[in-house]
């Protein structure tokens, strides 16, 4: 098994000035789309959503994740033609201004376009199995990819949560995706897993899977955790009475997971309110930090101010504040 941080700071293709950043990445989501369950519609003008780019990257957010597809339960698809006008000015705006920018989409032809207006990153949910082009495209671009755990479209996810041991069949299905990616042509150096939380997993099949993220690192790839507001959250959180607690209440729950995957060794965490997790992540570089230099110097007992200093890793600035207009 890859220790966490080898895992954390494996070098992703295409990503040079977020290779050894020394602590986990924090990816904001803009999504533009009418009917997202967690922050449903408030981003889906173009301007709005351009807005919404720019204070997740003033938040410190390391990456902005675009998509115009909802992957709620049951949602029904967007045709092409709608995705590609939702995404496409909306990536071309935060890339001109220097973002990070990755495009959440199942279709190669979107991931294609996507990166002609200046996407990094091609996030796939369907981990390459919506779309037999999206290897070929991925591979041509040399983009940096996500490849997460799925099992099928938001139609259909729900019924088909049916494992034998959630960590060993997600982590054996990713290293199935991993192989069929490369025999098409992708480098493992653009690949990043993602165990697919809430896709095809409800309430307690999540939590194995956050707490064994060392299965999916023993595949030699990063990891990225898709946590933010979901279900199974809202579970966790239920009040008196049951009921789920709503989208909004679940982001201290969503900081406190981009904690522990920071502490685990996750490349990164994709959230919807930065500025928790960018905080989240950057208590945990400094802890881990404080650890490994305390490991190499518990001999002489010092209480060196050097040791009780914060990391560069955590002190670093968020790289969005000098980019607003
Ligand atoms: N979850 C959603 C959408 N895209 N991408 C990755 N890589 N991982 C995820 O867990 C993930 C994703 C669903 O959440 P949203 O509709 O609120 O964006």
């Amino acid at each position: 098994m890859a220790p966490p941080a080898a895992a954390r700071d494996a070098a992703v293709a295409g990503l040079p000035e977020l290779s050894g950043v020394g602590r986990c990445l924090v990816m904001g989501v803009v999504n533009i789309t009418p009917d997202s369950f967690s922050d449903g519609g408030q981003w889906f003008e173009p301007d709005a959503g351009v807005r919404h780019g720019l204070d997740l990257l003033a938040e410190g957010a390391d990456i902005l994740d675009v998509g115009g597809e909802s992957t709620r339960p049951g949602a029904a698809r967007v045709p092409q033609d709608e995705e590609l006008a939702r995404v496409l000015p909306v990536i071309e705006r935060l890339a001109a201004h220097g973002a990070v920018v990755s495009v959440d989409t199942t279709r190669a032809a979107v991931a294609e376009r996507a990166v002609a207006a200046g996407a990094r990153i091609v996030n796939d949910v369907s981990g390459g199995l919506a779309d037999p082009q999206m290897g070929r495209v991925v591979a041509e671009t040399g983009a940096a990819y996500v490849c997460m755990h799925w099992r099928g479209h938001a139609d259909v996810m729900d019924s088909r949560e049916v494992y034998d041991d959630v960590v060993a069949d997600v982590r054996d299905e990713l290293a199935a995706r991993l192989a069929a990616l490369e025999s098409d042509g992708v480098r493992r150096e653009q690949v990043v897993l993602d165990p697919g939380l809430g896709f095809a997993k409800s309430g307690a099949l999540n939590w194995p899977l956050l707490a064994h993220l060392d299965a999916l690192h023993a595949l030699g790839r990063p990891v990225l955790v898709g946590a933010s507001r979901k279900r199974f959250l809202g579970r966790l959180l239920a009040g008196a009475d049951g009921a789920p607690a709503a989208p909004l209440e679940r982001d201290h729950a969503t900081a406190a997971i981009s904690a522990l995957s920071a502490a685990a060794g996750a490349w990164g965490v994709r959230v919807h309110a930065a500025r928790p997790s960018v905080d989240a992540v950057r208590v945990a570089a400094a802890w881990d930090a404080a650890r490994a230099e305390t490991a190499t110097d518990d001999t002489t007992g010092t209480t060196d101010d050097t040791i009780h200093d914060t990391t560069d890793a955590a002190k670093r600035p968020t790289p969005g504040e000098a980019s607003r207009p």
